[in-house]
């Protein structure tokens, strides 16, 4: 045997487990480091991986981790316990819960980050066991107006569009989606196809200027909120215009009348719909002409649709007009929802909210009740919908709800009115949190931690956008004892006294049990069919290649598109359109509120940042938590960039970095939604968001909160860098930041004549064989100080009466050192970096660590002009690509500078 064969035996095939593009990963254990790699046999990414996923490696570590069962004691104090201890406990206190108050006095709170088998299982236990549907996802606050303005267009939850179609489209439709940051493989596949044909077109919708804005040919930022009464005018033009492909019409939809008569409501005229859109008549124009003359459009969408109080109405006004001019069920044509989570698709499939029942049944239906009770052999089932997540904590607040079990998810972090969550979990009687990470927080409320198994050591499937199965594999051994979700779950069913109908022994028998009730009574009645992988038995499951649904016995029906028969899924096989009557966001701003508060998502975090911030790789790109505002409000607001702001709401505030970066229209703001308690000392947006949903689908409007910025007056500014975890939580303000030698502490306070030798003495702890580079000065209120051992930089501190501190990434590089030159200590006392090379700015391309001023200096000194050359010349973007838009707008800065 070769070497290089026990290499290529030592490769795991998996999934990434980040968002829905779900990108195929390799990974090859080495000692105790993870590596990473793109899977070239994927159909979805080809050997490619974002930053994101080419990071993964940093975050399988032990750091932080939930190794064992928990239990809070009498005096508040949580105590590790065994696992029969610690299920024991949740069964007997749940049941116990249930005969005093009944089955609704308990509720579950998963996750689209749960695996298809742990998710089938939750709800199987709970809708068929427990016989309540108070069990919600995460997903509400994500795909549910995606699922609900399916089900109202085609009667199913059915995505009609795969990524083939992407490149085959003549017309991208990117509305309300960051695709760039946040589906970036995919968004790599439509630039590649762009660049292979000019003369596709890309459009984006959204308020912001951002890095998928960058790469379009077109860029409409509409108002906040008007996405209806834009698609409504574009339903109009088309049928002005005779893109209406009647016979589909006639044969396949209905309600074709009332919903013209709805979007003509509101005025024919483009230059009526682009006043209420607040665009330029012209660029409307332009966009509803190109839909008009392109026959393969798709149009993909996300969060600016979905999370809004109009989110299933926007889906629907998207639908209507596929539906109108016939470009769905063909080739590069059709309404696409990308999905968020790693498997929001597979948790659609197993009826994971509320409000659904497995494998695309409806909970409403008494046939479909009776279907899935009599395969599971369960004694209850569901016969109401359950409360929807928003709802779901308020009974928890109100008492109604007396335990609660959430599995995967931070709802202290990302749900609306997240202060309230906090309260509710508080007064909540019994509540048990399974998680990967110890300390969140919603595990500061838990009163039974279970840990789950982490990415690396969970086994199961995940399904993406495109409905494409892909089975995620473990490669390394559990940490502590951590165990599978499912698991958890099928042990208290055990306690319950249904050990027969949870007799799993891996998740490849829970996975053949949701294969075949997919198939069970279907007979074509619905499309989610995956009757064709029952039976493939553990080595077939571990086998398992990347597969899109359905997967039926009959090839025939599985090779076909979505739709392509002009069959829909309603009782009498046709699609709807849906009228849909414009309506404004439901709080406006007001004189006190002025502002639009808008949230989202940074390129290299993840939501909570319970694993991304483990990344010193994934951090340097955005290190602090920030508001963006335009510059006009930032004046109007007396704030400037760089300094500190409070942003509020009527429901809350924060405390973050103002940034000033042209991106956003007059009026509007921007905060991302990662930092929380663990990063930040005042940065958890949740807390700001109104608990506003969509009448239809529950959704929460995220995207729109009236708002108002004040100046946060601070005496000093600092930072702090050190090889050694310091408790810096007692100033007025900070933020942590993960480096790769060091902790990185952002700091301000309001204090104004603090003693600074004597603190940042005691704060790093300087030992007798310390060497102390000093510098102060008490007028200016200027403090440097820096720690050296044996020639080695151990920690640093600078503080200043003024924001603009020195570079930290100037700094970040001399923890890399051994030992520190002559120049590196006189630059320690000087503030800054001798030579200007030393300092590479804030991180632009994660992937190869190309700093700002390195591609600046680089782009000057060498008259580059494109981004290939850049690549050539700094390998800056030539991984993953999600930095191309960044060094595009580099490129363009540096052209108006010459
Ligand atoms: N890097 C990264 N990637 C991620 C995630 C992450 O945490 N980090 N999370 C994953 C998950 S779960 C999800 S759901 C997806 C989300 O992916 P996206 O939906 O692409 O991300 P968001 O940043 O939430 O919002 C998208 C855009 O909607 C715009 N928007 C706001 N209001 C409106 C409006 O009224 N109309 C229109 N047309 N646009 C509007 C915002 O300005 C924003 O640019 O990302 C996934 N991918
Ligand atoms: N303001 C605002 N809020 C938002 C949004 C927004 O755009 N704006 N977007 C919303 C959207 S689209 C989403 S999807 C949510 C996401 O919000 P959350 O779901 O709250 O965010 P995550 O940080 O992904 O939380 C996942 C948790 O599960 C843990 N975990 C990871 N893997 C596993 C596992 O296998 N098992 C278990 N038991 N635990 C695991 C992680 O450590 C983490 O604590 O945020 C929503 N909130
Ligand atoms: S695009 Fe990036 S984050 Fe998304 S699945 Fe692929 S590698 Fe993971
Ligand atoms: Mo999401």
């Amino acid at each position: 045997m070769d070497e290089s064969a026990d290499i290529a035996r030592a490769v795991v095939k998996t999934t990434c487990p980040y968002c829905g593009t779900g990108c195929g990963v390799d990974v090859t254990v080495d000692g105790d480091h993870a590596k990473v790699a793109g899977d070239k046999e994927h159909p979805t990414n080809y050997g490619r991986l974002c930053v994101k996923g080419t990071a993964l490696g940093d975050t399988v570590v032990a750091q932080g981790r939930l190794l064992y069962p928990q239990i809070r004691d009498a005096d508040g104090v949580m105590v590790r316990r065994s696992w029969d201890e610690a299920l024991d406990h949740v069964a007997a206190r749940l049941q116990g819960i249930v005969d005093e108050h009944g089955r609704d006095a308990i509720a579950w709170y998963v996750s689209g980050q749960l695996l298809t088998e742990d998710y089938y299982v939750a709800n199987k236990l709970v809708k068929g066991f427990v016989g309540t549907a108070n069990i919600d996802t995460n997903s509400r606050l994500c795909m549910s107006s995606a699922v609900a303005g399916h089900k109202r267009a085609f009667g199913e939850d059915i995505v009609p569009v795969s990524y083939d179609d992407l490149e085959l489209a003549d017309l991208i439709v990117l509305v309300g989606s960051n695709t760039a940051w946040c589906h970036p493989i995919l968004f790599q596949r439509i630039v590649r196809e762009k660049e292979r044909r000019p003369e596709m077109k890309i459009v984006v919708i959204d308020p912001r200027r951002t890095a998928t804005t960058e790469m379009a040919d077109l860029h409409l930022p509409l108002r906040a909120g008007a996405d209806v009464r834009l698609f409504n005018g574009l339903l109009t033009y088309l049928n002005q215009h005779g893109i209406v492909d009647t016979a589909f019409i006639e044969r396949s939809t209905s309600g074709l009348k009332e919903a013209l008569d709805a979007a003509e409501a509101g005025g024919a005229d483009v230059r009526a719909v682009a006043e209420q859109c607040g665009l330029d008549a012209g660029q409307l124009a332009e966009f509803y002409r190109l839909f008009a003359v392109t026959e393969r459009v798709v149009t993909c969408f996300s969060m600016g649709v979905n999370q809004s109080s109009a989110g299933t109405d926007k889906v629907n006004a998207i639908i209507n007009c596929h539906l109108l001019s016939g470009r769905i069920g063909k080739p590069g044509a059709g309404p696409f929802s990308l999905t968020g989570q790693p498997n929001a698709m597979g948790g659609r499939e197993v009826g994971g909210l509320s409000n659904m029942l497995a494998a695309h049944m409806d909970l409403e239906s008494a046939a479909d009740r009776d279907t899935v009770q009599t395969f599971w052999s369960s004694p209850a089932i569901a016969d109401k919908p359950g409360l929807k997540a928003v709802d779901l904590f308020d009974a928890i607040d109100e008492g109604r709800i007396k335990a609660v079990w959430i599995m995967a998810t931070n709802p202290v972090v990302s749900l609306p009115d997240a202060d309230k969550v906090k309260r509710a979990l508080a007064r909540c009687e019994l509540v048990i949190v399974s998680d990967v990470i110890e300390k969140t927080d919603t595990t500061a409320f838990a009163h039974v931690l279970l840990p789950a198994q982490g990415w690396g050591e969970k086994d199961g499937t995940v399904t993406n956008s495109e409905r494409c199965i892909s089975r995620q594999r473990a490669f390394v051994a559990p940490l502590g004892e951590a165990r599978a979700d499912w698991w958890m779950l099928a042990e208290v069913a055990r306690r319950w006294g249904f050990a027969a109908q949870f007799a799993y022994q891996d998740a490849s028998d829970i996975f053949d049990e949701h294969a075949r009730l997919s198939a069970w009574r279907n007979d074509g009645s619905r499309y989610f069919d995956i009757g064709g992988l029952a039976g493939l038995g553990t080595a077939g499951y571990d086998a398992l290649q990347p597969v899109r649904w359905p997967v039926t016995a009959s090839v025939e029906a599985a090779a076909l598109q979505a739709f392509a028969d002009g069959r829909y899924y309603h009782t009498d096989g046709r699609a709807r359109f849906i009228a849909t009557p414009p309506r404004a966001p439901v709080n406006p701003v007001d004189d006190e509120y002025p502002l639009v508060l808008n949230t989202g998502r940074v390129r290299d975090h993840w939501h909570t940042m319970t694993r991304t911030g483990l990344s010193a790789t994934l951090a340097s790109h955005i290190a602090e938590p920030y508001v963006d505002l335009h510059a006009q409000d930032a004046l109007l607001s007396g704030v400037s960039d760089g300094t500190l702001a409070r942003v509020s709401t009527r429901w809350g505030s924060l405390v973050a970095r103002v940034k000033i970066s042209g991106e956003m229209p007059r009026g509007t703001l921007f905060v991302p939604i990662h930092w929380n308690a663990q990063y930040a000392s005042d940065a958890r947006v949740g807390g700001l968001v109104n608990p506003v949903v969509d009448p239809v689908s529950g959704e929460p409007e995220f995207k729109h909160t009236p708002a108002k910025v004040e100046a946060f007056t601070v005496a000093w500014h600092g930072f702090v860098l050190s090889r050694d975890a310091l408790p810096m939580e007692t100033h007025s303000w900070w933020t942590r930041v993960t480096g790769a030698q060091f902790n990185r502490y952002e700091l301000a306070g309001r204090d104004t004549d603090a003693d600074w030798p004597n603190l940042a003495r005691a704060a790093l702890g300087a030992n007798s064989n310390a060497d102390w580079l000093e510098y102060e000065d008490r007028s200016a209120g200027l403090y440097r100080a820096a720690l050296l051992v044996d020639e080695r930089i151990e920690a640093c501190i600078f503080v200043s009466q003024r924001s603009d501190l020195p570079s930290r990434a100037w700094l970040s590089g001399l923890f890399a050192k051994d030992v520190l030159s002559e120049p590196d200590r006189i630059g320690l006392l000087v503030g800054e970096p001798l030579e200007a090379a030393e300092d590479q700015g804030p991180t632009v391309c994660s992937c190869w660590g190309v700093g700002r001023n390195r591609i600046i200096d680089g782009i000057r000194k060498h008259g580059l002009t494109t981004v290939a050359a850049l690549g050539e010349k700094l390998q800056c973007g030539t991984n993953c690509g999600s930095c191309v838009p960044e060094l595009k707008v580099l490129l363009a800065q540096s052209r108006v500078a010459a």
